[in-house]
């Protein structure tokens, strides 16, 4: 098997142009016309085929290089071919090859075009220059409109032809009166692409789009290219919203204008990660867009980047022993994310202290039997919500929310009471409304009511909004202190541990008490380390004599 050096073939008069795509790599097994570079100059994007089949053996280019005629592209190990040294990508099928390459068969500024130097205003008809012997090209692209001013060589309308795209500019500068043309009109040389008044009576050539080059006036205008991958003709709804999926690996071209490429370019987009919207699966300027908004707005995976941390790598655990992937629940990956994000956000400081609860416990057990008659279960939960409600109307900056500003605090005169529910599928936190104006029997029956809805996933995303303030509680399982994190926009929460007797000095003696160990995180933005430890406190002191809950 011979091996052939593939180069560049005659592009024209244009040198160093950049390759912008290398859609192959060493191994691929090629046929003939398959694309082996795409390059780009200020006005064209254009396919280099390749000239025969067979297997990469090495690649000479990358992206980024830049190319002019007769550069290396790569090594072709030719498929059942003999002795061709070196050969250059197919030349210009629709010309002779000496006739100008596709660069230079795009339209370009004329830069002989008389022009008056003064004169009456007037309306000048802009029409589809030679563009060689390609006859009903497809419009892809408008890129003015009618108000629009435009300079001269600004891009008026995109064509593509077989096998180039080009960017037709205007010949002259003004304002676009109107415009003939529609995305998926076929042109040819001469056809009125509108018109456009001009100030000051510049007089242009009547044919106002210019002309190409002299040299190549009378070639084809897509001469290196291979032919367009077959992509889809359907013309794919726009793109609201992503999971995108576009490209698998290897996976070739992707199809879009010169200045669509710039665009993408500009904003930092690879273009391979852009759902097509265009025709024949070519991107629009408003997918790029649509992705840049998407992307803006994605929640960030959160094991592995976020608040420039730097990204964790993957590991491949199997290494050392047997192992099993399961998937985070809807639940769970929706809390990852906020979760991630309220830690990294909000600078946190968590207080603890003991509770003691002795009388309460004394209390809540003289009251089970009512409550059971009731048909409720009276847990220390709800004691504890009315004293942290009384404590928040003592301390309303932690019954607030930061405003987005950073610099104003929303106090808020209600008081609504998310609490964290424990469920098969993840955390979930529903919301008591009003918990001031409520007794702990109501408390407690509305409790068990949400928390069996959130158990059976029955919750609507309304009954898990607008709290005030969060508790999460443990003390039903076990535990002593831990660090709960504030669910923003709240700014603190409370964890509750189980309550164990505990012995307490009362000045004489130890006595054995029964202690709730209690966790507050704060958002220290908002409330500072003195009025942390107040709050706790105070909510400590309601704990230990609940009639000071009347007062
Ligand atoms: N100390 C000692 N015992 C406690 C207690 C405490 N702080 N809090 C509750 N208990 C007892 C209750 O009295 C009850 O005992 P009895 O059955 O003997 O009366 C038992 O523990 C179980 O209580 P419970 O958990 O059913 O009820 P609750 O009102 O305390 O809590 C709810 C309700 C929904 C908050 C709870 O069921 C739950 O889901 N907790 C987990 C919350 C969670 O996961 N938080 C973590 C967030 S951070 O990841």
């Amino acid at each position: 098997m011979a091996i052939r050096e593939i180069t560049v073939p005659d592009i024209g008069d244009v040198k160093n142009v950049d390759v912008i795509e290398v859609p192959v790599k060493v191994g691929d097994v090629i046929k003939k016309d398959d694309t082996l570079i795409t390059v780009e100059t200020d006005k064209a994007t254009m396919e280099v085929p390749a000239p025969a089949a067979g297997t990469i053996k090495e690649m000479k280019l990358k992206v980024g290089d830049k190319v002019s005629q007769g550069s290396l592209i790569l090594l072709l190990e030719e498929a059942g071919a003999s002795a061709a040294v070196s050969a250059p990508a197919p030349a210009p099928t629709a010309v002779s090859a000496s006739a100008p390459a596709p660069v230079a068969a795009v339209p370009a500024p004329v830069a002989a075009a008389p022009a008056a130097a003064s004169g009456p205003a007037r309306s000048e008809t802009v029409s589809v220059p030679d563009i060689g012997d390609a006859k009903d090209v497809d419009v892809i692209e408008i890129a003015v409109k009618v108000g629009d001013t435009v300079k001269k060589d600004d891009t008026l309308i995109v064509v593509e032809g077989e096998k180039a795209t080009m960017d037709v500019p205007s010949s002259v500068s003004g304002v676009v009166e109107s415009i003939a043309l529609k995305v998926g009109d076929k042109v040819s040389k001469g056809s009125v692409i509108g018109v456009i008044k001009v100030a000051g009576g510049a007089s242009a050539p009547l044919a106002a789009a210019p002309a190409p080059s002299t040299s190549v006036a009378a070639s084809a205008p897509s001469v290196v290219t291979a032919a367009m991958p077959s992509v889809s003709t359907d013309r794919a709804a726009p793109v609201p919203d992503y999971p995108y999926e576009r490209k698998a690996v290897g996976e070739k071209i992707v199809h879009a204008s010169p200045a669509i490429r710039r665009f993408a370019r500009e904003l930092g987009v690879d273009l391979g990660k852009v759902n097509a919207s265009g025709p024949k699966g070519r991107v629009m300027k408003e997918d790029i867009q649509s992705f840049v908004k998407f992307e803006l707005n994605r929640p960030k995976p959160v094991a592995s980047s976020g608040a420039g941390v730097p990204e964790l790598p993957t590991i491949d655990f199997s290494k050392w022993g047997e192992v099993e992937t399961r998937q985070l629940t809807r639940i769970q990956k929706v809390s990852s994310v906020n979760l991630h994000r309220n830690w990294l956000t909000i600078p946190h400081v968590t207080q603890h202290d003991d509770a003691d609860i002795t009388e309460l416990e004394a209390f809540r057990q003289g009251a089970k039997d009512e409550a059971e008659k009731r048909g409720i279960k009276l847990t220390p939960l709800v004691f504890v919500m009315k004293a942290v409600v009384n404590t928040l109307q003592a301390f309303p900056s932690f019954n607030a929310s930061l405003a987005p500003d950073g610099e104003t605090l929303v106090l808020k005169k209600y008081w609504h009471i998310g609490v964290a529910v424990d469920t098969p599928d993840g955390l979930v936190v529903p919301v008591v409304r009003d918990v001031d104006k409520k007794s702990v029997f109501q408390l407690s029956e509305e409790l068990a009511e949400i928390s069996k809805k959130a158990r059976e996933k029955k919750l609507g995303a309304d009954a898990m909004q607008g709290s005030t303030f969060t508790i999460s509680s443990l003390g039903g399982i076990g535990g002593s202190y831990f660090t709960p994190i504030v669910a923003w926009p709240n700014v603190a929460i409370l964890g509750l541990s189980k309550s164990s007797m505990k012995p307490v000095w009362d000045g004489k003696q130890f006595v054995p008490r029964l202690m709730l160990p209690m966790s507050l995180s704060y958002d220290h933005r908002v409330i500072d380390g003195a009025v942390g430890a107040r709050f706790i406190t105070h909510l400590a002191k309601n704990l230990s004599d609940i009639r000071r809950l009347l007062l």
